[in-house]
């Protein structure tokens, strides 16, 4: 997975569209705002060249990244930008279609050769698209982009199999100073409340459902409690980051995506590193990032366009294999791509129809039925939303964790040291000796 690359195009790219965006008329403009590390290199450019091909028309691709689902939501809610094409998370779309933010997507505009959307939608995404917004059909206003569930990486030659399969790996002693959290607060509040409520769980008195509607003031108080527990071992709160720090194995043990673990795996592998990924059995949740239209767009057509070449099966490939992450793609053709006789068959039918009930591919990247039916999808709270984002503040910002304690050690270090090294040098005891003649 070559990120540095893709990283160095993207950037290229925001760099070369910086000079020349001045000059064009904004038709010939597509904003795009995406995830970082969540695109192949070179697949904007190709992108730009196909739209020329299929429109005649010459687009410019401006293409900007964020790393936390609520900071571009805030952007959007502003209008801050006018960005064509944006690819928030699923409970971010549900609440832009109750804040009605969202256009339509009118795919019977593409010509039917080149109409990819519908032709791979996998019978799975589409449901669960469905399930966003009972009131409004997701699917009418959102495409699907990447896909995944949330859990685990860990460092498995250090961190027994045994300490992951719960989430209270996270609060463990052991790992204490090893643990890296994602700075999600969705992502990290919805496990946390699972592992809390795994009781009521398994007798059967709430269900995974209700635990993603739970916005009560009782149950944020008790996931702060725990988080504030679990910080005393935390060594970094990270966007993007952890997948690396844990190939360096900076970090143990990693509440994540299913992609970074991917990506994660794959690198730590090329340089002896063995890192792995689970999903705790007391459950998680299952998410998906879907391209949408937001109503101020200005360039429709284009963001169209778009959203249809990333479902291309081909572009999907590149996307997947570059960044480690799940294409909401059914194609056969993707799932091919993926077959590797080096894993266990397990039954991805829910996802690519009948025949695929027995494949071998890396259950990290598709998990099969049995972790599917313990995860759930998160939805949105609406104006409880800012009783999470503040606990989430205290959280992080309370007194000090591992993290901290490192860092003012080593300041404290430092300045011993100057001073130290400041009086031996007025003695003249620090100088080097005189050579003897
Ligand atoms: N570096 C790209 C990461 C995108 C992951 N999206 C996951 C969102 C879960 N709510």
């Amino acid at each position: 997975m070559k990120k540095i690359f893709a990283a160095a195009a993207v950037a290229a790219t925001v760099f070369a569209s910086c000079f020349s965006l001045g000059a064009k008329d904004r038709k010939e403009v597509l904003k795009v705002y995406n995830w970082s590390d969540y695109i192949a290199e070179g697949v904007i450019a190709d992108f730009e060249q196909w739209y020329f091909e299929q429109t005649g028309e010459q687009i410019e691709v401006s293409y900007m990244t964020f790393d936390v689902n609520e900071a571009m939501l805030s952007k959007i809610e502003k209008g801050q930008e006018d960005y064509d094409v944006v690819c928030p998370s699923d409970y971010i779309i549900e609440r832009m279609l109750n804040n009605n933010l969202l256009l339509p997507l009118d795919f019977a505009a593409l010509p039917d050769s080149i109409n990819y959307i519908y032709k791979y939608r996998s019978p799975y995404i589409e449901k669960m698209f469905r399930s966003i917004n009972p009131a409004i059909d997701a699917n009418n206003y959102s495409v699907a982009y990447m896909w995944g569930t949330t859990g685990i990486l860990y460092n498995s030659d250090k961190v027994p199999a045994e300490d992951v399969a719960t989430w209270d790996v996270i609060r463990n002693p052991k790992y204490a100073g090893k643990v890296l959290m994602k700075d999600a607060p969705r992502d990290v509040y919805g496990p946390v409340l699972i592992y809390l409520k795994q009781k009521e769980l398994a007798e059967g008195t709430v269900t995974l459902q209700d635990l993603m509607m739970d916005s009560s003031a009782e149950s944020i108080a008790a996931v702060k409690e725990y988080l504030l527990e679990c910080k005393k071992g935390v060594c970094g709160w990270e966007a993007d980051l952890g997948k690396e720090l844990m190939t360096k194995e900076r970090a143990l043990v990693s509440l994540n995506w299913s992609g970074d673990a991917v990506w994660a795996i794959e690198e730590a592998a090329e340089v002896g590193v063995n890192l792995d990924y689970t999903v705790p059995e007391e459950g998680s949740t299952v998410w998906f990032d879907g391209w949408v239209i937001p109503k101020y767009a200005k360039n429709v057509k284009a963001a169209t366009y778009f959203i249809d070449f990333m479902c291309r099966p081909d572009i999907a490939i590149r996307n997947m294999d570059e960044t480690g992450y799940v294409a909401s793609n059914g194609a056969w053709e993707v799932l091919e791509s993926q077959i590797d006789p080096e894993y266990e068959p397990i039954n991805l039918s829910y996802f690519f129809g009948e025949e695929a009930d027995s494949v071998c591919v890396n259950p990290v990247l598709y998990p099969d039925q049995a972790v599917i039916d313990r995860c759930a999808l998160e939805h949105d709270w609406g104006e409880k939303t800012e009783d999470l984002l503040s606990m989430w503040q205290d959280v992080k910002g309370s007194k000090a964790g591992a993290s901290t304690y490192i860092i003012i050690g080593a300041v404290i270090l430092a300045i011993v040291a100057a001073v130290v090294f400041s009086r031996r040098s007025k003695n003249g005891r620090g100088k080097r000796p005189a050579r003897r003649r």
